[in-house]
């Protein structure tokens, strides 16, 4: 079939626009589209592709999956062996590499580019005139498999290359990972499918590139960020490795954002310390850092030992997976009444912090797992994540052991406990009749996001509930001051301050209003859309699912929850006193015209804060409407500067961007309303 030229024109602009934003999006970090367009884009490409075949080009963006699977998969010879990273665990042996390294050189300092080292799998991209051509894992160094069809199918690798000054062979190398949140959502996936989990985002990427048909590597959440390069032939690079880096991204190569150029060997240390801090928050797994030496000639002159670079070295975090030992299995209830079995362990240091617990999930994951008391077991803590036991170790195993079985009674109130169809966890069916339920659900109701309640901390709330003065979270209103006095730890003072903190807290929000009273699926977040749509808990109360699922962000679970909430009289009860205590907001203050006080702010912290964790900072900013990102640019509107703040506080003064100290940081936060 004869093609128009003015087809053919359109096909070839699509196919630019698609790869122009396919390079906004994974390269540069910047969207310029909603997801739902560029998709629009893709498809209208695709029919034009259908109903004329020999439009389609080896490049397009429609041919990324297509090849039928390998049976398996052949070898690819390095051109140039792709080198292994020596590594450093301490300090010293930062200082003993910097040191060999300038006595080789004979200078007295060396300047370093600064990186992440990404915990997943490496490989090797080879560009022939712009093309992708080869695809190869690192193998042994010398030679890996041919994984081209697969690393087609991600969408952070081009196929071609921008723009026309690239050399006519070009080998890039970097790392293809999963970042967290597909790492667990996959995983989620794989137990709902009664699969066998991957232990960690490493083999999560190994396990998806190395897929003989590349179409179920195109599922799976896999990125790719580039850090060196192999063969070049008829072209030069820059004499920078951070040069390089930069002119990788302009050919549409993604680099990773929190690459920096430090100058010595102190601010690569210090550089160790702002990411390990970070560690927990980054989007992806890193076990460490990475130092290179900057200058190409300096590397060139120092070469290699063995397979690993005299010019580069790893900089590795402690470990996040250890073993240990289950020397109990605990019940524990929680607020909604779920029983969650916990491992109680022999204590251990896992990246830095001593775990004695670990959670087990539920009775499905233990029975996975076979998780039983005396057994060895790998232990993991990643992210925010609570610790988990990753597998047991069954060569460990002491005899006799029995495979553990959850209660059938609630452990604290002997309540009945059911499994609702569907779900994993048992719920113990006491209600609020449940101690562990009620102190939950007082702790909730008093905390610092919810109502705010000075002081009543966890052993107060015990307290109270074992003695039984609170039997419904309204009572806490009520109590006298002899009442408060006349508890352990407690005299006229303390009861003072907490009846003085009782009374603030009666003038609040709706949103953190709707949040203290702890409905399921209902936080935060949740209770400051309800807020904003409903303005009144009237309107709220009144809502149906029908109403409520109208509302973006609010799903039919949540939606469910809330209506079965507002149902229940006694809740109702519970909400009419606790306003007839004095309880109140100014209903209209959540008008959903306002937006959050700092919507549209980019925000980068650096350097150690003495007031709250990062992550406390992070998520107060982010609640407050702004963007938290991890590097300054022109973009960025605060650097908030902690103590021993570095290069990106001198950026940030190159640039002309505001820094703020961490007063004014926390000033900032008090000042700005939240919705
Ligand atoms: N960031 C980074 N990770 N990583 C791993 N750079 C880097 N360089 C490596 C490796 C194995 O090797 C170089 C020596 C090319």
């Amino acid at each position: 079939m004869k093609i128009s030229p003015k087809i053919q024109k359109q096909a070839a602009q699509l196919r630019e626009t698609i790869n122009e934003h396919n390079y906004y999006y994974y390269v540069l970090d910047d969207p310029l589209l909603p997801d739902s367009e560029y998709d629009c884009l893709m498809r209208e490409l695709q029919a034009l592709e259908e109903k004329y075949p020999a439009l389609i080009t080896p490049d397009s963006p429609t041919q990324r999956v297509g090849a039928t699977p390998l049976s398996t998969f052949s070898e690819v010879v390095h051109a140039i062996p792709m080198l292994s990273l020596g590594n450093a665990f301490k300090d010293e042996e930062v200082q003993d590499f910097d040191k060999r390294a300038r006595a080789r050189l004979a200078i007295d300092s060396i300047e370093y580019a600064v990186e992440l080292k990404l915990d997943g799998l490496a490989v090797s991209l080879r560009y022939e005139n712009g093309l992708l051509v080869t695809g190869a894992t690192r193998g042994d160094g010398q030679s890996g498999e041919d994984v081209t069809q697969n690393v087609k199918t991600l969408k952070t690798i081009p196929v071609r290359l921008r723009g026309d000054d690239y050399p006519r062979v070009l080998e890039v190398r970097g790392e293809v990972f999963m970042p967290k949140a597909g790492f667990n959502k996959w995983n989620q996936q794989k137990i709902a499918a009664g699969e066998k989990v991957w232990a960690n985002p490493r083999n999560a990427a190994a396990g998806s590139l190395r897929q003989l048909d590349a179409s179920r590597t195109a599922n799976r959440p896999l990125r790719f960020l580039s850090y060196a390069i192999g063969e070049v032939e008829g072209g030069d690079l820059p004499n920078r490795h951070s040069d390089i880096l930069q002119r990788l991204q302009a050919w549409g190569l993604p680099i990773s954002k929190y690459s920096e150029v430090v100058k010595d060997t102190q601010a690569c240390l210090d550089y160790y310390q702002q990411i390990l801090e970070q560690r927990d928050s980054l989007p992806f797994e890193i076990d460490g850092v990475v130092y290179k030496i900057n200058q190409i000639n300096q590397q060139e002159t120092l070469g290699f030992v063995s397979r690993a670079p005299r010019w580069a070295i790893a900089h590795k975090f402690p470990a996040q997976e250890v073993l240990t030992q289950v020397v109990d299995i605990d019940v524990q209830v929680g607020r909604t009444g779920a029983l969650t079995p916990v491992a109680r362990l022999a204590p251990v240091n896992v990246a830095g912090v001593t775990i004695t617990n670990a959670t087990l999930h539920n009775q499905d994951e233990i029975n996975r797992k076979d998780v039983r008391v005396g057994d060895t077991v790998i232990v993991r803590r990643a992210g925010d994540v609570i610790p988990e036991v990753v597998r047991v170790l069954p060569k460990k195993r002491p005899k006799n052991t029995q495979p553990y079985v959850l209660p059938k009674k609630c452990p604290v109130c002997d309540a009945e406990v059911v499994r609702i169809k569907g779900e994993a966890v048992v719920r113990c069916t006491g209600g609020l009749f449940c101690a562990a339920q009620r102190k939950q659900a007082l702790q909730h109701f008093a905390s610092r996001r919810a109502m705010e309640i000075d002081g009543l901390g966890e052993k107060l709330v015990e307290q109270l509930i074992d003695k039984d003065l609170v039997k419904s979270i309204a009572d806490i209103y009520t109590l006298t001051h002899e009442q408060w006095a006349g508890l352990e730890r407690m005299g006229k003072k303390s009861a003072d301050k907490i009846m003085k903190a009782l009374e603030k807290s009666k003038s609040t929000t709706l949103a953190r209003f709707l949040y203290a009273l702890g409905i399921r699926e209902v936080g935060e977040s949740t209770a400051r859309i309800l807020a904003q749509h409903f303005i009144s808990l009237d309107k709220i109360m009144e809502a149906t699912e029908t109403d409520l699922v109208k509302i973006p962000d609010i799903g039919p679970v949540a939606a469910q929850y809330v209506v079965a909430f507002f149902k229940e009289s006694h809740n109702m009860e519970v909400i009419q006193r606790l306003q007839a205590a004095g309880v109140h907001w100014v209903e209209n203050e959540a008008a959903p015209s306002k937006a959050p006080a700092l919507a549209g702010q980019t925000f980068v912290l650096t350097g150690t804060l003495i007031s709250m964790p990062r992550r406390t900072a992070k998520a107060r900013l982010e609640a407050l409407g702004a963007k938290v990102s991890g590097s300054v640019s022109k973009k960025t509107n605060y650097v908030v500067a902690g103590e021993k703040a570095g290069s990106k506080l001198t950026k940030a003064q190159d640039l002309g961007v505001k820094v703020i100290d961490e007063d004014e940081f926390v000033a900032l936060l008090e000042i700005s309303p939240s919705p």
